[in-house]
């Protein structure tokens, strides 16, 4: 049986949901993109400030809170008041980080190859894991921790080398300063107490700062901006305020209009996204945070297809994992980590500082090409039948086949070559069924120079 779970936020992007519906809608026949649109980011991104983001290929995204002590939605499950907020907040008790080890935290990580790492300090809930002066519900005054969980993290992390993300959710669904509280209940509305919302800013405003001077991040990686609209957020001030003294911190797209970079919705991008700098994140399950009911894993396959897609495609995944409120991490999340992260070190030169590789018309599968573009890396997620790959319109000379963390040269030989016009032929490679990896295969192709991929329309009958 298929288990379909929806993830819980879903529910809640109503308006941006009903506009892909129309989209679909209006679908006759043609294609339809159903790409980020609505992630406005700025035009003006230092360059090169994105340099290791561009690079990075894979981050850790960490989603813990007080939801993993009962295993439920992270925030969603009061907010559509499956629960009341009285009883959600009985996990306070439940959330002790007893085993909560940090350095085995980071180690997991790096193990993953990721090259960072996104911590929730603080989700739609309200509840802080580090020692905030503005309000109690935190990890030190009011959780069975009874201490700063992030400030230990965060150590772990620079002390492995990786970059720092804080997810930060703007929407504070437990204060009272703030005008959501639940799906049926407002507290207020800006227009009607423009005082009490000042309030809030100055609030959420403090735990910024206070993250920005504890911390120092790499990475701001906003949320629940949707709840209102840039101005009310007062979104251009807080950038220039996280930035000041640290203008090489990157923002991410959900401080509208404010972002570095773009974050896809909905899943893996089929198509290309335009934007030069884009992240998908992505569950191991179907859950955020941890919920002992949700199954649902990916597969390594599964994980590593997503992953080789949105390398190929020129962006990073933000794969997240969900501890648990004693601080240990399921061994499934552990396993797909680990898995995936042998595959990476094995293949490091195809994944690392690579750009998105070329059209699916030269060669069917994902690609990635070296950053002098003399090297085209062909991901082989299958076995081919008859031991061959096939290459297309490529003008270059393949000076060497060879096999990625393998080493093995492969024999390649030519059809369709004609000597009298400039169509490249069609080459054909071979790759022995001993050089096959359990995920993809990597065949590097030596090119004589910068790609140089063959697009004249009529090939080899242009001059009948
Ligand atoms: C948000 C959160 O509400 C959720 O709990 C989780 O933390 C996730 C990473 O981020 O969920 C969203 C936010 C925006 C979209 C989808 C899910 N969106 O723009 O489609």
């Amino acid at each position: 049986m298929i288990v379909f779970r929806i993830l819980e936020t879903k529910n809640k992007m109503k308006h941006k949901f009903s506009s892909l519906l129309l989209g679909f809608m209006c679908f006759s026949g043609t294609i339809v993109k159903s790409q980020d649109t609505t992630a406005k980011i700025l035009k003006d991104t230092d360059h090169e400030k994105m340099v290791w983001f561009k690079e990075a290929k894979l981050g850790i995204f960490i989603h813990w809170g007080l939801y993993a002590v009962d295993g439920i939605s992270e925030s969603w499950s009061f907010y559509n008041e499956y629960l009341s907020h009285e009883d959600y907040l009985k996990q306070l008790s439940g959330f002790t980080a007893a085993n909560f080890k940090p350095k085995e935290w980071a180690k997991l990580i790096k193990d993953s190859g990721a090259k960072y790492s996104v911590i929730t300090s603080k989700h739609h809930d309200g509840f802080a894991l580090w020692n905030t002066n503005y309000g109690h519900l935190n990890a030190v005054s009011h959780a069975a921790a009874k201490k700063d969980v992030l400030s230990p993290l965060i150590d772990a992390l620079k002390e492995k080398e990786l970059k720092v993300g804080i997810y930060f959710s703007l929407p504070d669904w437990s204060s009272d300063l703030y005008t959501h509280f639940t799906t049926s209940k407002r507290r207020y509305a800006i227009e009607q107490d423009p005082q009490r919302w000042q309030q809030y800013l100055n609030y959420m405003n403090g735990q910024l700062l206070e993250l920005k001077n504890n911390y120092t991040p790499d990475l701001w990686w906003f949320d629940g901006d949707w709840e209102h609209p840039p101005e009310a957020w007062e979104s251009t001030k807080i950038r220039t305020s996280l930035l000041k003294g640290a203008p090489n911190t990157i923002i991410n797209s959900r401080l509208t209009g404010q972002g570095d970079y773009q974050t896809p919705e909905i899943g893996v991008p089929v198509y290309r996204p335009e934007a030069k700098y884009w992240e998908l994140c992505m569950t191991l399950n179907d859950s955020w945070g941890y919920q002992q009911t949700d199954n649902n894993y990916k597969t390594s396959q599964q994980v590593i297809d997503i992953f080789v897609d949105c390398i190929s495609k020129g962006g990073n995944l933000l794969l997240d994992i969900g501890p648990k409120a004693d601080g240990s991490i399921d061994p499934i999340q552990k396993e797909r980590l680990l898995e995936l992260g042998s595959w990476i070190r094995k293949h490091h030169k195809a994944v690392y500082e690579t750009e998105k590789g070329i059209p699916y018309e030269h060669f069917y599968g994902p690609t990635t090409l070296s950053k002098d573009k003399q090297t085209l890396f062909l991901f082989v997620r299958d076995i081919p039948k008859d031991g061959k790959i096939v290459v297309k319109g490529i003008s270059n000379t393949i000076q060497r086949a060879y096999v990625v963390g393998n080493g093995s040269i492969l024999s390649q030989n030519k059809i369709a070559k004609l000597y009298w016009n400039k169509y490249p032929g069609i080459s054909y490679i071979d790759l022995p069924k001993e050089t096959i990896d359990t995920y993809y295969t990597v065949v590097a192709l030596v090119l004589d120079g910068p790609i140089e991929l063959y697009s004249e329309l009529n090939g080899a009958v242009e001059q009948n």
